[in-house]
């Protein structure tokens, strides 16, 4: 019998592989290297997740959030808005998926967040003809709504967000509805209501821009007073919305090492890195629609030009470098969404315009930005 010319084989070979490829289910579109591979042994990584991508209608989201992440946290699923819109009506539907989502994919589930100034509807501040209620009308509704929300989930979600941003940028304590209403014990009270729902959940204390010095302070008075009164906080969150100049690595250094003094973990929680120039906040139309159209405020509607894409890398492989220093305290790095098209920064502070803030680009496919910060957990590991 005649063997096969090497021609005629490599027909047959070429055959195979095209009806292979054929049948074949669509390529995943995750990269080789994973975040939560990279950073195995430092730091769990998480992204924060739209319904979208936990109910699975964004199946290229999904599988993508499945690849690379072993946490998540819900972007708006749990603020109260959603899950307690009116008195004595909650609706779990879409962070009973979450939970479920997690669960399935074995990833450590965060609840964002319990106590809040914004996605808090007007009611819960309002007694029925629309004016202030009470501390203790406050105080019952507040401990209502954390012992059914955390309680449903107990021993599920394993770490809570119960205070966002209570601090103003000079360190003082946000004068929210909370703290008129209730007082400067309101925090205590969230944290102590939300241990009593689940005792081994982790309770945390969550907030933006703690890097600028007078904010960190008062973030350092206000966990110092927590652990005195014997509150149980187990860590900080550092939301992590940068910009490509702010925080410095040394800022961002020195917060991390201030705070972990202080005897508390030090978590990133909502990180991004806004590329955008800032624009004057202001949700009107024609505003906005003026700067989305104004290449001043909206420069790359058509694309990130190959040299901001390198120096977001950079910025990214230098905050990773800070974190990876700080390993030991440091239990998650999360970034807020998963794909640029997903993220707040398109829509905040005007809406409509093209932001690239995160790893993975609109099609979901690595940016040089996840390059360089799994190089940078290479050479950590390289180093160690
Ligand atoms: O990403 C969230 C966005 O979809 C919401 O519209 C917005 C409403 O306030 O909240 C965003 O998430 C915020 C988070 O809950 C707390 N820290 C700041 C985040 C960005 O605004």
């Amino acid at each position: 019998m005649l063997r096969p010319s090497n021609a005629r084989r490599a027909i047959v070979l070429a055959l195979i592989l095209a009806t292979a490829c054929g049948q074949a289910p669509a390529p995943s579109l995750a990269p080789a290297a994973t975040l939560k591979d990279a950073f195995r042994g430092a730091f769990r990584v998480g992204a924060a997740l739209n319904s979208d991508q936990f109910f699975e209608r964004d199946a290229r989201g999904a599988a993508l959030v499945k690849a690379q992440f072993n946490t998540i946290t819900a972007e708006n699923a749990l603020k109260w808005e959603h899950v307690h819109p009116r008195p004595n009506t909650y609706d779990f539907a879409a962070s009973d998926q979450y939970v479920a989502f997690g669960e399935k994919n074995g990833m450590f589930l965060v609840g964002h967040t319990l106590v809040w100034h914004n996605q808090t509807p007007r009611w819960v501040f309002e007694d029925a003809s629309g004016k202030p209620v009470g501390r203790d009308t406050l105080l019952a509704r507040m401990r209502d709504h954390i012992q059914t929300v955390v309680g449903r989930y107990k021993g599920r979600i394993k770490g809570w967000d119960v205070v966002n941003e209570a601090l103003n940028e000079d360190g003082t304590l946000r004068r929210s509805p909370w703290l008129t209403i209730i007082g400067d014990d309101y925090i205590v009270k969230a944290f102590e209501y939300a241990h009593e729902a689940d005792s081994a959940a982790e309770l945390y204390y969550n907030d933006y821009s703690v890097e600028n010095a007078a904010k960190r302070n008062g973030a350092v008075q206000l966990i110092t007073k927590l652990k005195a009164q014997g509150v149980p906080v187990a860590a900080i969150g550092l939301q992590g919305h940068d910009k490509m100049d702010w925080p410095t690595p040394a800022q961002q250094d020195s917060t991390i090492v201030a705070l972990a003094k202080l005897g508390v973990k030090v978590n990133i929680t909502e990180l991004d890195v806004d590329v955008l120039p800032p624009a004057v906040q202001n949700r009107t139309a024609d505003v906005s629609m003026r700067a989305q159209q104004d290449p001043r405020t909206n420069p790359y509607a058509s694309g990130l030009p190959d040299s901001v894409q390198r120096a977001l890398a950079a910025r990214y492989a230098s905050l990773f470098q800070v974190f990876l220093a700080h390993r030991d305290v440091i239990d998650r790095v999360t970034f807020w969404g998963v794909g640029d098209g997903d993220s707040w920064l398109n829509n905040w502070p005007v809406p409509g315009r093209v932001s690239y803030p995160l790893l993975f680009d609109r099609q979901d496919s690595p940016k040089l930005a996840f390059d360089a910060v799994i190089r940078t957990a290479r050479q950590m590991r390289a180093e160690k």
